[in-house]
């Protein structure tokens, strides 16, 4: 032990193991580190030393680790860290994290302890206490051990909470953290989670016609498993027919499925082509389910999307409805929080309805944007999304006294929600059961569901560029600052279609430039994107040899 407190010499030699790539900068994006599974294992040794040091700031409480790259293809992988109440890590300690992950020898590993020890305060005497998960990628097990070498070196206390979906591990951490305290999360397990949601689902549809089979893409991913539990414990309460299951075979995971592919594409994963029956409802979860997307075919048998911007003026609009029949209308407010690539048709009807707020990509910023309402309902388009009720909210939930039958039913109902409604983080499996719920309550099917607002259509395009941090974005990603000029350009390809909107951001997950357009007609919103993204790739100097042929 050295006069700094750091077991310096057992770090080194841990360390030594886990030597960083020469040729790479890592960074902390959008939702933690995020590249090739292969390069991963000295950030991985890292990220155990970095989750210790936020345990020990946060007095011994228990932070937490996710292995997963979710819905990226699976040689990718990545780490995210959970804080103690189970949301994202907070903002601050990304840049440790960089710094940490960019050292290049040991010695300016133990420097940058040292120095992130001494700049955030850190108590080094204060014990430390890690729990942590993998998706099911196959690049995930070595990246745990390399995990629990950096736990080693700092003096973690770990808890493995093997293989499960992203948001378990949210829920642990929150459960772990409550525990034997008045606002309990749930028991700190695995089944705790999913009785916490099978039970307030069970209450909820109690007296609810049966409903039909839902068809779940689990992508051939960890949500598979997860998916399998949840559907023995729900039983007849909601029927549910798993597909894309297959986490065994090399290269399937989020490959032709998933909720990514279904959102980007804009079709049905092929897998379902025989089986799913006109008007019958069908969802997609990603790779490490925190994703949702819902479809149908219409009688014609044409696909219908049903993404997180229609989730959340379903799920907003019920919520209002039930704060209005339990008698608290004034007392609770809700409101909405969505980003730059929310359809312009949902802001337009969600904002004639209720306080809509744009912020930028990541679940952290929409989160915190949430959190700021009595209850707020955040989505991102791609399916990532919850509803969060804050502290006071909940306790006038408790108190509130209803003045007749129906007063006390829907609080009730609003309880429950409170139970099914993973609020520490977007939750596929939580939030297809709270859809299910207000289908149930609607008595709506997917095309009346559909029919709230049309979407505008669009068109998601993504661009390889030499650099995509070239690319720097403001007014919560709508407008590009740099590189500089291209913003006007857009904006003069943008007049040029009606309802014209297209944005350009860098992507926080991949490699890449994402590219966003939407316009009154299919075939303008395609064009716009295509045209957009030529003028992405050759702005960034790309390759005029490799240009891809779509782009304009
Ligand atoms: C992550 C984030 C999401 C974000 C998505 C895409 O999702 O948690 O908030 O929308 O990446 O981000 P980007 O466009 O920056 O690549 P997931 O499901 O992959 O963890």
């Amino acid at each position: 032990m050295s006069s700094s407190g750091l077991a310096v010499e057992e770090i080194k030699s841990l360390s030594e193991a886990h030597p960083k790539p020469a040729d790479i900068q890592f960074q902390y994006g959008t939702a933690g580190f995020r590249t090739l599974g292969s390069v991963l294992d000295s950030v991985m040794f890292r990220v155990g030393i970095i989750a210790g040091l936020r345990s020990k700031k946060c007095d011994g409480r228990t932070v937490g680790v996710m292995v997963t790259a979710s819905h990226n293809p699976e040689p990718d992988n990545g780490v995210k860290l959970v804080d103690p109440k189970g949301e994202m890590l907070e903002a601050s300690w990304e840049s440790y994290a960089t710094r940490l992950a960019n050292a290049t020898t040991n010695d300016e590993v133990i420097k940058t302890i040292e120095s992130i020890v001494e700049t955030a305060k850190i108590d080094l005497s204060k014990p430390a206490k890690v729990v942590y998960a993998r998706d099911t990628r196959p690049s995930g097990p070595t990246l745990v051990s390399a995990l629990e070498d950096g736990f080693k070196a700092i003096g973690v206390e770990p808890r493995n909470a093997g293989v499960t979906t992203t948001p378990v591990l949210h829920y642990l951490v929150r459960a772990i953290n409550t525990k034997g305290e008045r606002c309990s999360y749930g028991e700190d397990s695995e089944e705790g989670y999913f009785s916490k949601l099978g039970d307030a689902f069970k209450k909820l549809v109690t007296g609810r016609p049966a409903a039909s089979p839902l068809i779940i893409d689990c992508a051939n991913g960890v949500g598979a498993p997860a998916a399998e539990k949840l559907s023995e414990l729900l039983g007849n309460s909601l029927p549910i027919i798993l597909e894309n299951t297959d986490i065994t075979t090399k290269d399937v995971l989020n490959n032709g499925c998933g909720a990514d592919y279904v959102k980007t594409s804009q079709k049905l994963p092929p897998s379902l082509a025989n089986k799913l029956q006109p008007g019958q409802r069908a969802c997609s979860l990603d790779g490490d389910a925190d994703r949702l997307i819902y479809f149908y075919l219409d009688n014609r048998g044409a696909f219908h999307m049903l993404d997180g911007d229609k989730i959340a003026a379903l799920v907003a609009a019920f919520i209002v409805e039930l704060v209005k029949l339990a008698g608290l209308e004034g007392l609770i407010k809700v409101g909405v929080v969505q980003t730059a690539y929310a359809n312009g048709a949902s802001t337009k009807y969600l904002s004639e309805r209720l306080p809509v707020k744009c912020v930028p990509t990541g679940v952290k910023h929409l989160h915190h944007a949430a959190e700021r309402y009595d209850v707020g309902v955040y989505f991102e388009a791609n399916g990532h999304g919850t509803v969060l009720f804050s502290q006071v909210t909940m306790e006038t939930l408790a108190q509130h006294q209803p003045l007749s039958p129906a007063q006390s039913r829907a609080l009730e109902h609003l309880i429950s929600l409170t139970e099914l409604i993973n609020q520490t983080v977007g939750d596929a499996l939580s939030d297809m059961l709270l859809v299910e719920v207000v289908l149930s309550y609607k008595s709506y099917s997917g095309i009346e569901w559909d029919s709230l607002y049309v979407d505008l259509p669009n068109r998601l395009v993504k661009v390889v560029v030499a650099d995509r941090n070239a690319f720097k974005t403001e007014d919560a990603e709508r407008r590009l600052v740099s590189p500089e000029g291209l913003q006007q350009k857009i904006e003069g390809l943008m007049n040029r279609y009606q309802s014209g909107r297209s944005f350009v951001r860098p992507s926080g997950t991949e490699d890449v430039v994402r590219v966003y357009a939407e316009a009154a007609i299919k075939s303008q919103a395609d064009e716009l994107a295509f045209r957009v993204a030529g003028l992405v790739y050759d702005e960034a100097g790309g390759d005029p040899a490799n240009r891809p042929k779509e782009f304009l």
